[in-house]
């Protein structure tokens, strides 16, 4: 964290529940610093969570299906208030443990408070006079997988501007493969189809063929003839045989423009993961739940040369020292990185400013539909225009 507010300590910790974009609940939490400032931050969470990530706490019972978080607030309020009140605010990270939508919302307000004390905007306050960039999108056009339930079994395909040099020109370009998408699901599907809005935005086609939304989707970039890749997200740790669709995505990876493969294989087969990026090379291969944005996981995947490119997503590590973390253990390896939201998230658009004040070069938050998504695209808008940050543009 920043080291600048060191003089600023914590003086007050709130929490309450409230509800994230699939309408679950989640933790809010308002952190306050001795000069008065404070700020909040919005806990999302995942759909396909990995088995290496840490665990958030739900209620059970009867309340809201048993994904009520009133245990978490009450953690939050009680002891986390007790040993964090007092602290250096940037140093909150150290005594916060317990499950991740307990010290996350924690984590991450602190460090926004500590921005506000500092008098600087939350993207200046992370990069601590380092570099900063804009990042380039992966944008959701189909949804499959848990994120689409009743679809096919790929969870995400989604579009990387490849030739935009600006995050607008970014946004649009994906933005006109979205419509062109919608109105190709609108012609085989009927209108309703290319309407409703799987949990990120994207679109969802019945049936449950892997491979049709794959073929839209690169027929809607074909027709708008603009240079814009595709990134598969599998999602393999919720897909019953990894093995043959890796088999199938390496045929894809021939006849489609795919630029980018995330989470191809379960997320405990280093040397299956290692002959897979091999394999896909020269594409961008992501490891998601394979490295739960936990530095030592991504530590040992570089041993193994398994994935070039890391997602960065804080609830699955638990704060934003933990996060950071594994993003700078990715660089320290020479792999990308990707800062991500969560399936399930809210309008608390802080990742915008995590992947620009850390300089991460991608972000993936969905759809450019749904405005928990678009809470972010239109932040890292207003930092391109308003506040002239640079565009890092699709690293090739
Ligand atoms: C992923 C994310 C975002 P979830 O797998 O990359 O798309 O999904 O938040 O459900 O884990
Ligand atoms: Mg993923």
């Amino acid at each position: 964290m920043a080291v600048r507010a060191t003089a600023v300590r914590v003086t007050a910790v709130r929490a309450w529940e409230c509800l994230d974009s699939r309408g679950h609940p989640t933790v809010g939490c308002l952190v306050t610093v001795g000069s008065g400032a404070s700020a909040a931050a919005l806990v999302p969470t995942g759909a396909s969570t990995g088995q290496f990530e840490v665990a958030d706490l739900r209620d059970g019972g009867d309340r809201y299906a048993g994904l009520g978080v009133r245990a978490a607030v009450a953690m939050i309020e009680g002891e986390i208030a007790d040993a964090v009140v007092g602290w250096p605010v940037d140093e909150v990270d150290e005594v916060l443990t317990g499950p991740s939508n307990v010290t996350l919302g924690v984590s991450t307000a602190a460090a926004k408070a500590g921005a506000v004390a500092a008098g600087v905007p939350f993207w200046r306050y992370l990069a601590d006079g380092g570099p900063v960039s804009l990042p380039c999108p992966m944008v959701n056009i189909f949804s499959g997988g848990r994120h689409a339930e009743g679809g096919g079994t790929v969870q995400d395909y989604l579009a990387i501007p490849t030739g935009a040099t600006t995050f607008a020109e970014a946004i649009e370009h994906v933005w006109r493969v979205r419509r062109r998408a919608a109105e190709l699901v609108e012609a085989e599907h009927g209108r309703l189809w290319s309407r409703l809005v799987a949990d990120e935005g994207g679109l969802a086609l019945p049936g449950g063929d892997d491979e049709r939304p794959l073929a839209l989707l690169a027929s809607a970039i074909a027709d708008t003839g603009l240079p814009v890749g595709i990134a598969i997200d599998v999602a393999a740790t919720q897909v019953p045989d990894p093995e043959a669709l890796l088999t199938t995505l390496t045929r894809w990876c021939a006849d489609y423009p795919i630029v980018s493969v995330e989470d191809p294989l379960g997320d405990n087969d280093w040397t299956g993961w290692a002959d897979a990026t091999t394999r896909l090379a020269p594409r961008q291969v992501v490891g998601d739940d394979l490295f739960a944005t936990d530095a030592e996981r991504v530590a040992t995947g570089a041993k193994y040369g398994a994935a070039n490119a890391v997602l960065v997503k804080p609830n699955q590590i638990g704060t934003l020292t933990g996060a950071r973390a594994a993003l700078l253990a990715a660089r320290a390896a020479g792999f990308r990185t990707v800062v991500s939201a969560r399936s399930g998230d809210t309008e608390d658009d802080t990742i915008a400013d995590l992947a620009t004040g850390w300089n991460a070069g991608q972000i993936k938050v969905g759809s450019v539909h749904r405005s928990e998504r678009l809470a972010k695209y239109n932040r890292l808008l207003r930092l391109e225009t308003v506040d002239r940050l640079p565009y890092a543009g699709w690293p090739g």
